[in-house]
């Protein structure tokens, strides 16, 4: 029988092994993606205001090789109207919500383009079906809607990249959902604040960012050469577990 602390030691010491692998057998990484998709990382975020919303929720991702499934609770969001809601990443993003810092026209709303240096370009659209890429960032039709301001989102087995799957369980993507009703007149509507800068059909109020969290590790399951950089190759690894 293994107790709980024989295993946390077991994995600080599998840590470590692996990561003098990543060192020494920097060359064979060519088969490491197998050994990336064994593990399961949970990762959560809290959901925050931006542009002087309401809106705040949580959502909870867990990856498991290159699919993923979330969890997304949400509310305070504009009733009856769909929001769209992805996970952003960019490899040279800040991997946080964007601040009033990033208003670059200093019109005192942040759009979905001054985010971006923030939490990076759509990587996954939290669609209620269909695609889920980033074709789909602004399919309106399918993504939910706030009946009683709330969203409540599940979807399982979303496939992503390899490279996303990563940056998910590094803690560097980050969740948003769109759609903001700035004039109060419970619509998306031009007089709000004028055409989207991603799409002039749609108004900005339809796409500009009411909600953003960073998605953290909560907590993991990887062994071997993923916990020590993914660099570690295929070599059996020396298993020093009690
Ligand atoms: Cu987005």
């Amino acid at each position: 029988m293994t107790t709980p602390k024989q295993r946390a030691v077991g994995g600080a010491t599998l840590l470590v092994a692996a990561g003098l692998l990543g060192t020494l057998g920097g060359s064979a990484s060519g088969a490491v993606a197998s050994n990336a998709e064994a593990g399961t990382a949970v990762t959560h975020a809290d959901l925050s205001p931006l542009n002087n919303a309401a809106a705040h929720g949580t959502a909870d991702v867990t990856v498991n090789g290159r699919q993923i499934n979330v969890s997304l609770d949400a509310n305070r969001l504009l009733k009856g109207m769909p929001h769209a809601q992805h996970i952003h990443f960019g490899a040279k993003a800040r991997h946080e919500c964007p601040s009033v810092r990033d208003d670059d026209n200093a019109d005192h709303r942040l759009n979905t383009v001054e985010g971006t240096p923030a939490y990076g370009p759509v990587r996954v659209s939290l669609t209620k079906r269909g695609d889920t890429s980033s074709k789909s960032t602004l399919a309106v039709n399918r993504f939910p809607k706030a009946h009683h301001r709330e969203v409540h989102y599940d979807r399982d087995g979303i496939h992503v990249s390899r490279k996303v799957a990563d940056a998910i369980r590094a803690g560097n993507a980050v969740v948003v959902i769109h759609g903001i009703d700035y004039n109060g007149n419970g619509k998306y509507d031009f007089r709000g604040a004028g055409k989207s800068e991603l799409d002039p059909s749609l108004p900005a109020e339809a796409t500009d960012p009411v909600t953003c969290g960073v998605l953290n590790l909560v907590s993991s399951n990887d062994s071997g050469p993923e916990s020590g950089g993914g660099d570690g190759g295929t070599l059996p690894l020396p298993l020093p577990l009690p």
